[in-house]
């Protein structure tokens, strides 16, 4: 029988807050800004006060309240909390009356046992969406998922649970928009209208019901607002946004130094090498091969001064193994997982059989950058830490296996899913404490809501197929949309062997991800750009490239996703969320990359697609053919041509092509405009890449807003003390047709002209074939040349 909430029996008021005693339960309401409201509801004795996920605390906001015989009527300046006596139950209103969302009126909140459950009326037209890096589609009515981290390896499109665990979603109807964060980090389930056209729901395996409920208005304010709650991704080394190259395993040292001297002898741009299991003593964490590496310092100070940083693989696993210091130590310092009579839980994982840190410990996590200490000092630049769902053969941890959990001891129920995210948290801090002022860079595959305070994450072990490639797309816009805006995919695929075409383009799609990495299993084929032939080499060296050439572009999006929440790769739902075929199943893979472009990610054998461009007016990137928007298109897409495009009225900051992030750019900082009839802004933004100095002034940040009314660009007084590294400005003119004259302060400035390409065309490989695509061009683009000045200027145009 399940155990219901009851009536209200008393109620009162404590600022911003209500504590309502039920029959069966105590309940509280907390007001955390006026769109922003949490519920927590708990018949244990004493509520939970720790989470893991929240990095805020709630802002002081106007409510009131008003109390009748029937109900309690919460309001902020935004909507309306109807809280109904008898039973207890919960509604949501706008504040002239809409009903955004509400209690199922029979069940509201009840348990099963510890089992605890909220059940949510469904709505007749109620769309979801979220949960971060799950499968299926985009659009999750009619489906329901589990949160238990796993070791999912070679993953479907329907595979569930996966890696990672972010209990956040955004329901849709009648034209209003709500959140719901459910932050209980045991096992969970949620269901959209899965077998049922009753409810949706949320529920726990054990703990309080404690769930945020964001009022919208939009799809964007939920996502911002949600990050703001679990704290925001720290701005990363510049480095890390470079292409990253990985392998099951590099070994020994010459093969590592071998790919790294042919990225350069290729002109392929690349910034990491990874180091994946190989490079250990018989897998033991904090030890070298030293057959295989006989000098590690050396070895990385060499790729360090080719431009390569080197980022090694870390699992959680500690071998049991008497005299191995990270066992004789994690003993001594009492930091392993145990089973309740005192017995370290011991499983079996690559070094062999293994204890696990208890990294919700924090004497575990000093422990760990104790143990961390042995490689960062060797030279590493960066840290991936893999198998931290946490994975072991057999795959069943003991659900009674006791946790620290910041000293509140619990079960390997409520831990599972926070344990990567401590790793990854006391993998970055030792990071931080080691690198003297410079920015850590780690790698996750488990995770939980607020990982990205930590973590850039992937999406684990994914197949070399069309599907896999298509999910990892939607995977990494669904993680954006949960705070998470530093994700990628292994480009390639990690399980099999992928086609030519298939990695040309995977890997031209991972040019528009945010994180941005070829990697590939043991005995399969490498990921290599040279390893499926010469024409694929050159699609991967284009994209590879254009991704360099991007880099102010890319970074700008970064230093706004640190600042804001705001996703790098973003679902049209962020700006197009009245749009109905920006959910519908053949456009769902479709995603903007930055404020500007909107990516097609295609299937490797079509030649043809149809796309669908949201309202506006876009440009074909490679040869700014306008296309208009709010309709389907038909578009031609060989494999070496992504279909990428660019929306009216926006402003693209380039630079020069670099290898690496180290080698400085020229000097002229290149600006792409894209006639439109908004206007449009973009913040410029640049620092030194790797310190933190930023949080001290030291960056460069300027406004520029393009106004076709008044036919200007104008740029704000520069903010900031850093000094731009640019000194010269180049301005591209796409789409202004009869433009003649510039002017910058009454002068008027030459305008020149060139034939411009994004993408060359790859090189004739087939004797029988002599025409090359000429839709890889824009032909006399107009552009000027102005000096790059810190103070306020402006471009007029004619
Ligand atoms: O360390 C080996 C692999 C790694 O390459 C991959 O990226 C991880 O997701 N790791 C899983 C261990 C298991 C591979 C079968």
């Amino acid at each position: 029988m399940h155990q219901s909430l009851g009536n209200c029996q008393s109620f009162e008021q404590l600022d911003q807050a209500l504590h309502i005693q039920a029959d069966n339960a105590k309940v509280w309401v907390q007001v955390w800004s006026p769109t922003l409201l949490q519920i927590q509801i708990c018949i244990h004795d004493a509520k939970e006060d720790f989470s893991y996920a929240l990095d805020s605390s709630p802002e002081k906001t106007p409510i009131t309240i008003t109390d009748s015989a029937d109900r309690i009527t919460l309001q902020t300046a935004s909507f309306k909390l109807e809280i109904n006596k008898a039973p207890l139950r919960f509604a949501f209103y706008t504040i002239d009356g809409q009903l955004i969302n509400q209690d199922d009126p029979a069940f509201g909140t009840c348990w099963l046992g510890h089992q605890i459950t909220t059940y949510k009326s469904l709505q007749a037209d109620e769309t979801f969406i979220g949960l971060g890096e799950k499968g299926g589609n985009v659009q999750r009515r009619g489906s329901s998922w589990t949160n238990w981290n796993t070791d999912a390896f070679a993953y479907g499109v329907d595979t569930d649970p996966l890696y990672t665990t972010f209990p956040f979603y955004i329901g849709l109807h009648s034209g209003l928009t709500y959140g719901i964060y459910f932050d209980n980090s045991a096992k969970s389930h949620f269901n959209f209208g899965a077998s049922n056209h009753r409810f949706s729901s949320f529920s726990a395996q054990d703990g309080d019901m404690n769930y945020f409920f964001f009022a919208g208005p939009t799809v964007k304010d939920i996502v911002l607002e949600y990050a703001k709650l679990t704290g925001t991704m720290p701005l990363p080394p510049k480095w890390s946004l470079g292409y990253q190259q990985c392998r099951y395993s590099y070994y020994p040292d010459k093969e590592i130094k071998e790919i790294a001297q042919t990225f350069r002898d290729k002109n392929i741009p690349c910034d990491v090498m990874y180091f994946d299991i190989h490079y250990m003593q018989d897998y033991k964490l904090f030890t070298w091969d030293e057959a295989r590496f006989p000098d590690p310092k050396k070895l990385l100070q060499e790729l360090r001064a080719q431009g390569f940083r080197s980022v090694p693989i870390i699992d959680p696993g500690v071998k049991i193994e008497p005299g191995y210091d990270a066992f004789e130590s994690g003993l001594e310092q009492d930091i392993f997982a145990k089973y309740p009579d005192g017995e370290p839980f011991s499983a079996d994982v690559w070094p062999g059989t293994c204890y696990f840190p208890d990294f919700t410990k924090p004497e575990g996590r000093t422990w760990w950058k104790q143990q961390m200490h042995k490689v960062t000092s060797v030279g590493f630049a960066g840290f991936w830490n893999d198998m931290n769902e946490p994975a072991s053969w057999g795959q069943d941890m003991p659900d009674l296996i006791g946790f620290d959990y910041e000293n509140h001891p619990t079960t390997h129920i409520k831990a599972r899913n926070v344990y990567g995210m401590q790793m990854a948290r006391a993998t970055y801090e030792a990071s931080k404490d080691d690198f003297a002022g410079k920015r850590p860079f780690v790698l996750t595959r488990a995770g939980f809501s607020g990982v990205q305070r930590y973590a850039a994450v992937w999406t684990g072990d994914n197949t070399s197929s069309d599907e896999s490639m298509l999910l990892g797309a939607r995977m990494v816009t669904n993680l954006g949309l949960a705070g998470v805006p530093f994700a990628g995919y292994d480009a390639g695929g990690f399980i099999g062997d992928a086609s030519p075409n298939l990695y040309k383009r995977w890997i031209s799609l991972g040019a528009f991800s945010p994180f941005f990495r070829g990697h590939s299993q043991i005995n399969t084929k490498r990921s290599e750009p040279w390893s499926y032939g010469e024409e694929a080499e050159e699609v991967a060296r284009n994209y590879i490239s254009l991704r360099y050439r991007l880099m102010p572009y890319i970074y700008a999006a970064f230093a706004q996703a640190s600042e804001t929440g705001m996703p790098v790769a973003r679902s049209l739902l962020l700006d197009y969320q009245d749009d109905p075929q920006v959910l519908a199943p053949k456009f769902q893979n479709q995603y903007q990359f930055g404020p500007s472009f909107l990516v097609c990610p295609i299937e490797s054998e079509k030649q043809l697609e149809e796309i669908y461009l949201p309202e506006g007016q876009w440009y074909d990137l490679h040869n700014d053919t306008a296309l208009a928007g709010s309709q389907t298109h038909i578009v031609k897409c060989p494999t070496y041509r992504l279909p990428v495009f660019v929306k009216a009225s926006s402003i693209v900051p380039m630079q020069s092509v670099t290898q690496h992030m180290d080698e400085k750019p020229s000097d002229v900082l290149t600006l792409h405009i894209y006639n439109g009839t908004q206007e449009n802004d973009f913040v410029y933004y640049e620092d030194d890449g790797e310190s933190f100095d930023y949080q001290n002034q030291m960056y460069y940040r300027q406004h520029i807003r393009f106004d076709p009314k008044t036919k200007t660009l104008a740029w704000s007084k520069a903010q900031g003390k850093y000094i731009s590294q640019c000194t010269s400005l180049r301005i591209y003119w796409h789409g202004f047709d009869s433009l003649h004259t510039c002017t910058i302060e009454g002068r008027s400035v030459p305008l020149q002209k060139q034939d411009y390409v994004f993408i060359p065309p790859v090189s004739n490989f087939d004797p029988f074939y002599t025409e090359q695509d000429q839709t890889l061009c824009i032909k006399n683009l107009p552009y000027i040349e102005v000096p790059l000045r810190a103070s306020a200027f402006e471009v007029s145009y004619i």
